[in-house]
């Protein structure tokens, strides 16, 4: 004999069969036509109003070696933004995790038999290391951190701001292992008066040397707590990095945006001054007075006058994974919803 609260349990587990399926359908359509049939916006505000109704970045997806179909923002250099659906685990898969490169000629080979980590610069003892001797003579330390872009969800921002038009899929957590940077630099012997060490990859662009477009260089100040908790990565999620990601080697600096988890990394360069690089001194700078939140207003930045430094450490941010809106549409009265998603500090 069934009670009047058992059927309508019944009723709203049939419901719910059907949502689930609709919602499996549905997200599916979703994906394709968020990925080929809408439109790319162009400049302009009514194209940043309609691609933050989306919430990866409207490209096309593309499969690139040791990788799975992710979207593509550039091709060259390599821009990739992760799916939406890869953020309901805690940790983003390597092969789902997204790319950003700045210069087009970034490494597609590297023979470990000659490749070397030099550390050099304000230094006593310059080393040239290889990848087995990380491996061999320093303790491995591992660490759960957070990549995201300084850019990501840039798309969204009302009016336009200039760079790579990301939605929200410029991020990925990982379990890094390596080595710490602090053991590194005491190999080699900071010498009194080092201002910063700076940070320098195998990737090139076609600029003169000195110049930003020839090398991506970014620098970690010892004056900060940036170097604290800073590795160099050998690993990611207990596999090598793949290429797209900085194999054999990246920095990692966690809590800061990843402008500084230089990948492909070849040299430590220590140095006795403030790196006025390109990428220090004139990109990657956000308003530092105000609320401390780096936020500011086009009529001021106008006006002149707003200060800039580096950017600094990644604010807390949440997402809501699913349900995906594209792919829900109406959700029946009553029916209870499970909401999944990512928060990170
Ligand atoms: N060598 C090198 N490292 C780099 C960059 C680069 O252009 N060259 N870009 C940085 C930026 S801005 C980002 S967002 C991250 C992206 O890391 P990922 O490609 O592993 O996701 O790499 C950082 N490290
Ligand atoms: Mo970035």
């Amino acid at each position: 004999m069934s009670s009047a609260s058992d059927l309508s349990r019944r009723q709203s587990l049939q419901l719910l069969t059907a949502a689930l399926g609709a919602t499996v359908a549905r997200t599916a359509a979703a994906q394709i036509s968020t990925h080929v049939d809408r439109p790319l916006p162009t400049d302009g505000d009514a194209a940043a109003a309609q691609a933050a109704t989306l919430w990866n970045a409207p490209g096309p997806l593309v499969t690139l070696p040791q990788k799975l179909p992710l979207i593509q923002l550039t091709d060259r250099p390599v821009q990739l933004e992760t799916p939406r659906a890869y953020f309901l685990s805690p940790r983003t898969p390597n092969a789902a995790f997204f790319v950003r490169w700045h210069l087009p000629l970034h490494p597609r080979t590297v023979d470990l038999s000659t490749f070397r980590l030099t550390l050099e610069g304000h230094v006593d003892r310059p080393q040239s290391l290889r990848f087995s001797d990380l491996l061999r003579d320093f303790r491995p330390q591992t660490i759960t951190a957070v990549n995201q872009c300084a850019g990501n969800s840039r798309s969204r921002f009302t009016p336009r701001v200039q760079g790579s038009q990301w939605g929200n899929g410029a991020m990925g957590c990982a379990e890094w292992t390596g080595v710490r940077l602090r053991d590194l630099l005491s190999r080699a012997g900071v010498r009194a008066g080092a201002v910063c060490v700076q940070l320098e990859g195998l990737d090139r662009g076609v600029g003169p040397a000195g110049y930003g477009s020839s090398a991506y260089l970014k620098s970690l100040p010892f004056a900060s707590d940036m170097l604290d908790e800073a590795i160099v990565a050998y690993a990611m999620n207990g596999e090598p990095l793949p290429f797209l990601n900085g194999f054999p080697l990246r920095v990692v600096v966690p809590g800061y945006f990843a402008t500084y988890w230089i990948k492909a990394l070849s040299v430590l360069r220590v140095l006795p001054a403030a790196d006025e690089n390109f990428w220090m001194k004139t990109a990657y700078r956000i308003p530092i007075d105000g609320d401390g939140t780096g936020n500011t207003t086009p009529a001021a930045m106008a006006a002149g006058g707003v200060r800039l430094g580096p950017i600094g450490r990644m604010p807390v941010r949440s997402f809501i994974v699913s349900p995906m809106a594209e792919g829900v549409g109406k959700w029946p009265r009553g029916l209870p919803m499970v909401v999944r998603g990512q928060a990170f500090s």
